[in-house]
């Protein structure tokens, strides 16, 4: 049969099936939030489904001491997927909440018409508009708003992803997450804190302050990290709602077995980085095979480390040193004769104490982004090559030379509760209030001892070291 011919049986099909009002299966799409997607259909044909899709304005968190006002599909960033099939013909409610301030409407690149159901959803504040079409092709795409002006819409976070499945469904796998990158163009530089306002010269210089996951630094780590378990399949739904960067999409530790790049129906595999364009998608599926973190970046990898551009997938279960044998031999090489070495930390603005909890508020935040890769969110360290700052009596023994192990470095050995430790711990350019705030927090914590750190106390330290104050200094 000629593909034509296929094409018009299938369309009359589905003409047969969906032409009657009643003749259809009827449905209600079930929206899920990211990362979670909605479940894999278990119907055979093509249905009738009903969309209901709210446009809300939310002011949220963009970064640790940083808030954002959104603009949403559905109150999240990204917009909750939408998981459809081939054939389906959909009928597409938009309320825009009355407390918002602009209209919106929707683009879905799924949609075969003029502006992919633009013109026919614009909707004012608390206003509903009705539209329906038909899913032609299959595949995942992006959702965006397509009001004027368009960039500002989509900067704020006004996109998300719908799916729609080929007959018969995707490869079984035992785990699918949605995630979806974005940047924000703020007011003042990454980190900054505070409520922070959409810059449009910035966003027109495509000069990214944040590139995330998720609509905020941190919605895929910690407590939010996606999971698994050795052995599981794993499929990601990875969304790029730009509005200008593509990504350069990368697991680290993993190896893609599976890639739909640009989502297109015929998988491609082996893939280390799928480029996601903006405005564009892929699905990309592995198979676990050993436990540990596994960190989902753009690799344009200052979007990672510097912008936010960061998630983890925590895997669980027996380690297999067949696959991976971890650290089979250590020591330490130090090519530089054994000075230590200068981590340079980028200018923020400075932020100003005036009480002990603003202190153990600043000082949190120098914490988590200077000192917690080594010491860890929990202050435990890691036996054996990063000691504790809990309850440690290297510590709590002496603040001054805290301070100084802080401002100079420290290289071993050293005796922190019992247990030997001989690294190198670099000197880190923070200026004398972030050292203040950073050990205030420290003492504050993990049943320490209390101690309140000022800068005076600080700077005669510094001044008896060997190296001047840092240029620019970050708190
Ligand atoms: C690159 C990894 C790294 C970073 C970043 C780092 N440290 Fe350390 N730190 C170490 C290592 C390693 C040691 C032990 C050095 C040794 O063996 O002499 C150490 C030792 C210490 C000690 C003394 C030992 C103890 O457990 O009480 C303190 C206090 C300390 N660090 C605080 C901090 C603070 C506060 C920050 C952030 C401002 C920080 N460190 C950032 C690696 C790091
Ligand atoms: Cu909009």
């Amino acid at each position: 049969m000629t593909k034509r011919a296929l094409m018009v049986l299938i369309v009359a099909g589905l003409a047969a099936a969906c032409g009657g009002a009643d003749s259809a299966e009827r449905s209600t799409a079930v929206l899920e939030a990211p990362p979670t997607v909605p479940a894999a259909l278990t119907r055979r044909g093509p249905a009738h489904v009903v969309v209901n899709l709210e446009t809300r304005e939310v002011t949220q968190r963009l970064a640790d001491g940083v808030q954002y006002t959104y603009w949403t599909f559905g109150g999240t960033v990204p917009g909750p997927m939408i998981r459809v099939r081939l054939g389906d013909s959909v009928e597409f409610h938009l309320n825009n909440h009355p407390e918002s301030h602009n209209p919106h409407n929707i683009d879905l690149h799924a949609v075969t018409g003029p502006g992919g159901g633009a013109a026919s959803s614009f909707v004012a504040p608390g206003q509903t508009a009705t539209f329906a079409f038909r899913t032609l092709n299959p595949g995942l795409y992006v959702y965006h708003c397509a009001t004027a002006p368009v960039g500002m819409h989509v900067a704020n976070g006004m996109y998300g992803l719908i799916l729609v499945e080929p007959p018969g469904g995707l490869p079984p796998v035992d785990r699918e997450y949605y995630v979806m990158q974005g940047e924000f163009y703020t007011r003042d530089a990454y980190g900054v804190p505070g409520h922070q306002p959409f810059d449009m010269r910035k966003a027109i210089a495509e000069d990214a302050n944040y590139v995330v996951f998720n609509g905020a630094v941190g919605s895929l780590s910690g407590d939010r990290a996606l999971t698994a378990n050795v052995g599981e399949t794993v499929r990601l739904y990875v969304g790029n709602g730009g509005p200008n960067l593509i990504s350069s999409f990368h697991v680290i530790g993993e190896i893609f077995d599976r890639v739909w790049d640009e989502a297109g129906s015929e998988p491609n595999s082996n893939i280390q980085t799928t480029l996601v364009p903006a405005g564009g998608a892929a699905i990309v599926d592995f198979q676990i095979e050993v436990p540990g973190t596994f960190i989902l970046v753009d690799h344009a990898i200052f979007r990672a480390f510097n912008k936010g551009a960061l998630g983890e997938l925590r895997v669980s279960g027996p380690p297999d040193s067949g696959v991976y044998a971890g650290r089979i031999a250590e020591g330490i090489y130090l090519p530089e004769g054994g000075a230590v070495q200068r981590i340079p930390v980028p200018p923020g603005e400075p932020l100003r104490a005036r009480t002990t909890a603003d202190r153990i508020a600043f000082g949190q935040r120098v914490y988590t982004q200077n000192c917690a890769a080594c010491h860890q969110i929990d202050g435990r360290g890691i036996p054996g090559a990063f000691p504790p700052l809990a309850r440690s009596d290297y510590l709590n023994a002496d603040a001054r030379r805290a301070i100084g192990v802080i401002l100079n470095g420290l290289s071993g050995p050293i005796t922190v509760n019992g247990e030997r430790y001989s690294s190198v711990m670099p000197a880190l350019s923070l200026s004398d209030e972030a050292v203040a705030n950073v050990l205030t927090y420290v003492y504050s914590q993990w049943g320490n001892a209390g101690r309140v750190v000022t800068p005076d106390m600080v700077a005669p330290v510094r001044a008896a070291a060997p190296r001047p104050a840092p240029a620019a200094a970050h708190e």
